[in-house]
């Protein structure tokens, strides 16, 4: 877990977590990580980015981002993550409560069929505002889709535990709005080119003030997210 600036994560700026992931599978590199860390300390609308880097295993990535969300009392949490899948910012609609990964994490903690959280809803929905953000992306001539799967491996797991952890905030009045995008990674076939860490930043950035400033209506759930 990485931060650049202490300082920023104790202003009284109302504030925004970014949290993005450390490279895994081989690679070396995993560019929601640097995305974020490279946010950190940036003005959106008004709120000030907090960047964070989690590690990508299935034990420590909630708990490094619930002491996150403690310390920084965010307003809004996006978590971000790779996958080599996707073709450009894939705003993710649903987390579900399911754990079976293909490959290892980075303790080597591969788990199957296993739930994220025994007992819980079998998925919660994205409290971002997700078309909202693909067409903002879109607008600005960035690639964007609406995902309805966060696969199963560590990104899902995390954007559950998320999830779950606002769902039970939101019921003692704490109305915190969280969501997840991946981004393609390295060995994304067919992602655009010129998908580069400036453009990473920049489409966050506007997923960010989208966010912020548009309400969300939840048709399934009957009444507003925000
Ligand atoms: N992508 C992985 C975990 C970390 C990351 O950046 C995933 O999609 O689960």
């Amino acid at each position: 877990m990485k931060v650049l600036d202490e300082g920023a994560a104790v202003s009284i700026q109302p504030k925004v977590l970014l949290a993005g992931f450390d490279a895994f599978g081989g690679l070396q590199t995993n560019p929601s990580g640097e995305s974020v860390l490279r946010l950190h300390g940036e003005t959106v609308a008004g709120h000030l980015i907090v960047g964070a880097q989690l590690s990508t295993t299935f034990s420590q990535a909630p708990l490094e981002l619930a002491q996150w969300v403690l310390r920084v009392q965010p307003v809004l949490v996006i978590c971000v993550g790779m996958a080599d899948s996707r073709h450009g910012f894939s705003v993710e609609q649903v987390a579900i409560n399911l754990s079976d990964a293909r490959i290892p994490d980075n303790q080597g903690h591969q788990p199957l069929d296993e739930p994220a959280v025994a007992g819980a809803p079998a998925a919660y929905f994205s409290t971002l505002p997700v078309k909202a953000i693909v067409q903002t992306l879109q607008d600005a001539g960035l690639a964007a889709e609406v995902s309805y799967t966060a696969g199963t491996f560590v990104c899902n797991h995390v954007f559950f535990k998320l999830m779950h952890s606002l769902s039970g905030s939101r019921q003692k009045g704490q109305a915190v709005r969280g969501g997840f995008i991946h981004v393609p990674g390295p060995g994304s076939a067919d992602a655009p080119a010129d998908l580069s860490i400036d453009q990473l930043m920049r489409g966050l950035r506007l997923a960010v003030e989208c966010a912020l400033i548009t309400p969300v209506y939840c048709a399934v759930r009957g009444g507003s997210l925000g």
